[in-house]
């Protein structure tokens, strides 16, 4: 496999890119796995790579039912922020944000990670005693996170209108300068080239149809579209569809799965220089490197598995940008998708064991998991191959449902659900 530096890239160069190897093989399943993870996106596969890179387990298969990033890695907004109330949150998230600094060293990918930095505004009093007590929380974790005036604000990010004749006028906002965004696409295939160098097998195409389970209850393997592959330990990280591949070993999760939607615009000169985050109001956006401008919307309201979700939100959330950003009236949208989002009880994600031996679970990450792939596929490789929680992931086991220790980060979700 080529390792990409200036001079590969000039050699490829002068041969018109015409002799670049493939980033990872097509492979058929082989009859047994030391680990099997189920779903290839970004959490499957950087569990994956961690497994192999630090824990020297390689005979590993990552299996999707489609194609690798094709899930919710390949359909969000690519937020990144680690500004969450509670310390094992901001523990969590930060840990995360952590390894995208260096992710495409560590990779040798280019993941496109920009910390341009994520601005959260306030247009009530409610968000600004809320924002203040993240602010101060985030700071006490060692996050960094600050409260702008609508003047700083709008210094930020020009294109912001402060105007006080707004429906909902800024009043300030919280910003993480550390943020910003990644390119999801390549954060996938970066993982997947990585692990597959190690050795790691991806079988794309090939859905999960059930887990089978040894008669003393322990972990036996998985059914596929290709047959039937033993494995000692079952890795879950399927995002919107873990209850359903879950349920097939008769473990029931406290998840819901919902439509979340996003949209594009045409693409524009660069114009806007950060994220902007609003919950009251309801909309987020930033602008792509190809130019467009990458607005998310909301959940539906009803759980589904269609993976498009309905008109009226797209709507309400165009609505929200042309308050906020009156500049943007007339720009047209390009084209809108949906995922299915996992969401829990708490809006905090679950990265465990489970009741059954050899099968682990990392879901439950709703409409907020990409900005925590590093950090997630680090802990549950740890939690995989040590068979315990790694310190950081500890907290988000799915003990708390018992008892009771829940961390409930509804107001840092961003997404209303
Ligand atoms: P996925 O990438 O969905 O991977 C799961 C994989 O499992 C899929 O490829 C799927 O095909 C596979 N699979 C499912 N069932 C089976 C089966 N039976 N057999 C085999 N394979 C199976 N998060 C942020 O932090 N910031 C954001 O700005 C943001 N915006 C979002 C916007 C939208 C519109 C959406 C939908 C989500 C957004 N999120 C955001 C959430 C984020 O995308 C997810 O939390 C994260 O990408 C989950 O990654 P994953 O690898 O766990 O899941
Ligand atoms: O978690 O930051 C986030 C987010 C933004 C849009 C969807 N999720």
């Amino acid at each position: 496999m080529t390792h990409f530096s200036a001079l590969s890239l000039v050699k490829n160069a002068l041969s018109g890119h015409k002799n670049w190897t493939e980033q990872w093989p097509e492979v058929e399943p082989k009859a047994e796995y030391d680990v099997i993870i189920v779903g290839a996106g970004g959490h499957g596969l950087g569990a994956a790579h961690y497994l192999a890179k630090e824990h020297g387990i390689t005979n590993i298969a990552v299996i999707d039912k489609g194609w690798l990033g094709g899930g919710n890695t390949g359909r969000n907004t690519t937020i990144i922020r680690s500004n969450y109330l509670y310390d094992e949150s901001a523990r969590l998230y930060d840990h995360a944000v952590d390894l995208w600094q260096d992710l495409s060293q560590d990779l040798n990918y280019n993941v496109m990670y920009s910390n341009r930095g994520v601005l959260m505004l306030a247009h009530n009093v409610h968000d600004v005693q809320s924002f203040k007590r993240h602010v101060h929380a985030n700071r006490l974790n060692g996050v960094d996170n600050r409260w702008l005036t609508k003047e700083e604000c709008k210094d930020y990010c020009p294109p912001l209108s402060i105007s006080p004749d707004a429906r909902y006028p800024v009043l300030g906002g919280a910003l993480q300068k550390r943020a910003g965004t990644a390119r999801h696409d390549a954060v996938a295939w970066g993982y997947a080239r990585s692990a597959a160098a190690r050795g790691v097998d991806i079988i794309q195409n090939c859905a999960v149809t059930a887990i089978r389970r040894h008669p003393d209850g322990s972990v036996a393997g998985v059914e596929t579209a290709k047959g039937f592959i033993k494995a000692k330990k079952v890795a879950v990280s399927a995002a919107g569809h873990t209850s359903v591949v879950m349920q097939t070993a008769d473990v029931r999760l406290p998840l819901e799965s919902y439509p979340l939607q996003a949209l594009v615009s045409e693409p524009v000169k660069p114009v806007f220089p950060c994220v902007v985050m609003s919950n009251a109001v309801h909309a987020y956006i930033s602008q792509s490197d190809k130019g467009e401008l990458v607005i998310g919307s909301g959940t539906d309201q009803y759980t589904s598995y269609s993976q498009r979700g309905g008109l009226p939100l797209i709507e309400h959330t165009v609505a929200a940008i042309c308050e906020i950003f009156p500049m943007f009236n007339r720009m047209r949208m390009l084209r809108k998708w949906g995922g299915i989002v996992d969401v829990t009880p708490d809006r905090s994600a679950i990265i465990s064991k489970t009741p059954v031996e050899g099968l682990y679970v990392n879901c439950g990450w709703g409409t907020g998991g990409f900005k925590a792939t590093p950090g997630a596929a680090h802990t549950f490789a740890w939690t995989i191959a040590k068979n315990a929680p790694h310190p950081i992931n500890a907290p988000f086991t799915l003990e708390r449902f018992r008892t009771g220790r829940l961390i409930d980060e509804a107001a840092a979700a961003a997404v209303a659900h």
